[in-house]
C-alpha cells in the first residue's frame, strides 16, 4: 500500500527527473467549469482531446474526469486513453498533480505540494480549491507510489522546472509572491526546493510572461530540453512589456552556470502575435463572483515555451500566427532531432489561462 513518507527526496536519494527523460505516461484532467471555459467547456474539451490523443501516440495517457462528465469524456476520447473518475476544481494537472521523483534503482515516488488556486485569498483564481488539493494524493494512491506530503508549503508544478541533473529554475515573481509562502524567506524556499526536488542549485528568473495569471510561472517562459539546454520565450519588440522581462531572463541565464558548472545554451522562442479575448469568447464564459473574469480585449499570456515533452515527441501549442508558429516548430525540431514535433492549435486552452504544459503531468518510467 502506498504510504506517506516523513523524510525528503534528497535525504532518501531521490531526484526529480528532467521532462525529457523516459516517461511511464502522462496525466490530464477533463475541463468542465463554465466560469473558466467558454460554451460549457465544449471547445476546450475538443482541444484537450486533441492533446491527449496526440500524446497517446507516444506514451500512456490517463484522463481524470468528474462523475458528471465521465461518460461524455469516455465517448469523446480514443480507447487508447484511460479514463478514470476523479474530483477536481479545474483541469490543470501540472499544478495540482504530484511532482514525481526517482532514484538510481528506478523507484518512483510522488511529491504532494499544497495547492491554493494560484494565490489563495490574496489573488487566487477561484474558490474553493479543496478538490484540486487532493489530486496529487489520489494519483499516487492509484499508481501505488509512496509520497512526500508538504503540509505547509504552497507550490504548483508549473512554477518549477529541472534539468534532472542538479539544477532547478523558478521565478521570483511567483515563488516569492505574498500569495504563496509569505512566512518563508527566499533562502528557506530555496532550501525546500532543494530538499524536495533533489537539486543542488536553484536559478531564479525575476519574471515570467507578461500578464500571466499564475503570478508568472516559470513553465511559460523557459523549458529545459536537456541538461544545459533551454528554450526562452522572447520578443524583438522593445515596446512590448515582455521585452524587458525576457531580456532580464536572458541576461541572467547567460551569466549563470548550472549545478554542474555548465554554461547554458539558450534558444529563443519568439512569442506569437498578441492573443486577445474576443467579445464572443468573453460572452461564452459564465461570470461568477470569486473567479477571475474573462474580459473582452484582455491579452493572454501566450508562449510557445509551454510545450510538453513526451517520449519521442514534443507537443507544441500553436496560435494561428503563421510566421511565429512555423519558427517555433522549426526551432524545436532542431533542438529535438530525434523527436516528432506535433503542433496543436491551442487557442481554447490559452483562453482558460494556461497551455499544454499546464494541463499535463508526466510520470517517469521507474
Ligand atoms: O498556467 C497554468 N499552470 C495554470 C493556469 C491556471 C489558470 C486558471 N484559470
Amino acid at each position: 500500500m502506498p504510504c506517506k513518507l516523513q523524510s525528503t527526496p534528497k535525504n532518501d536519494g531521490f531526484r526529480m527527473p528532467g521532462e525529457f527523460e523516459p516517461h511511464k505516461g502522462c496525466w490530464m484532467i477533463w475541463p468542465e467549469r463554465t466560469d473558466n471555459w467558454r460554451l460549457g467547456a465544449k471547445p476546450a474539451q475538443k482541444a484537450f482531446v486533441k492533446v491527449a490523443e496526440t500524446i497517446a501516440k507516444y506514451e500512456d495517457v490517463t484522463m481524470c474526469v468528474s462523475q458528471n462528465q465521465f461518460l461524455a469524456a469516455r465517448e469523446a476520447l480514443d480507447p487508447k486513453v484511460r479514463v478514470i473518475e476523479m474530483s477536481s476544481d479545474d483541469s490543470w494537472m501540472r499544478d495540482v498533480g504530484p511532482s514525481f521523483v526517482i532514484n538510481d534503482q528506478g523507484q518512483v515516488r510522488g511529491v504532494d505540494w499544497r495547492f491554493n488556486a494560484w494565490g489563495g485569498l490574496v489573488d487566487g483564481l477561484y474558490f474553493p480549491w479543496d478538490k484540486d488539493d487532493q489530486v496529487a494524493k489520489k494519483v499516487c494512491e492509484l499508481e501505488g507510489v509512496d509520497y512526500y506530503s508538504l503540509e505547509d508549503f504552497i507550490l504548483e508544478g508549473g512554477s518549477i522546472h529541472t534539468d534532472g541533473d542538479g539544477t532547478a529554475i523558478a521565478t521570483e515573481a511567483c515563488l516569492l509572491d505574498e500569495s504563496r509562502n509569505p512566512h518563508m524567506t527566499k533562502e528557506e524556499i530555496e532550501a525546500t526546493l532543494k530538499a524536495y526536488m533533489g537539486v543542488e542549485k536553484v536559478l531564479w528568473l525575476p519574471h515570467g510572461i507578461y500578464l500571466d495569471e499564475t503570478n508568472e510561472h516559470v513553465d511559460n517562459i523557459v523549458h529545459y530540453c536537456a541538461p544545459g539546454v533551454l528554450t526562452l520565450a522572447w520578443t524583438d519588440d522593445e515596446s512590448d512589456p515582455q521585452y524587458t522581462m525576457s531580456k532580464a531572463a536572458y541576461d541572467y541565464l547567460s551569466n549563470e552556470r548550472d549545478a554542474k558548472g555548465r554554461k547554458l545554451e539558450i534558444h529563443k522562442l519568439h512569442i506569437p502575435n498578441e492573443v486577445r479575448i474576443t467579445k464572443e469568447e468573453s460572452e461564452g464564459v459564465d461570470s461568477v463572483d470569486g473567479t477571475l473574469p474573462r474580459v473582452e480585449g484582455d491579452r493572454q499570456a501566450a508562449s510557445y515555451a509551454n510545450f510538453y515533452i513526451a517520449n519521442k515527441a514534443v507537443i507544441l501549442p500553436l496560435f494561428g500566427d503563421e510566421v511565429h508558429d512555423k519558427l517555433a516548430m522549426e526551432t524545436l525540431q532542431n533542438i529535438f532531432p530525434d523527436r516528432t514535433v506535433e503542433g496543436i492549435y491551442a487557442r481554447e486552452i490559452i483562453l482558460g489561462g494556461g497551455n499544454i504544459h499546464c494541463i499535463t503531468q508526466q510520470q517517469p518510467l521507474g
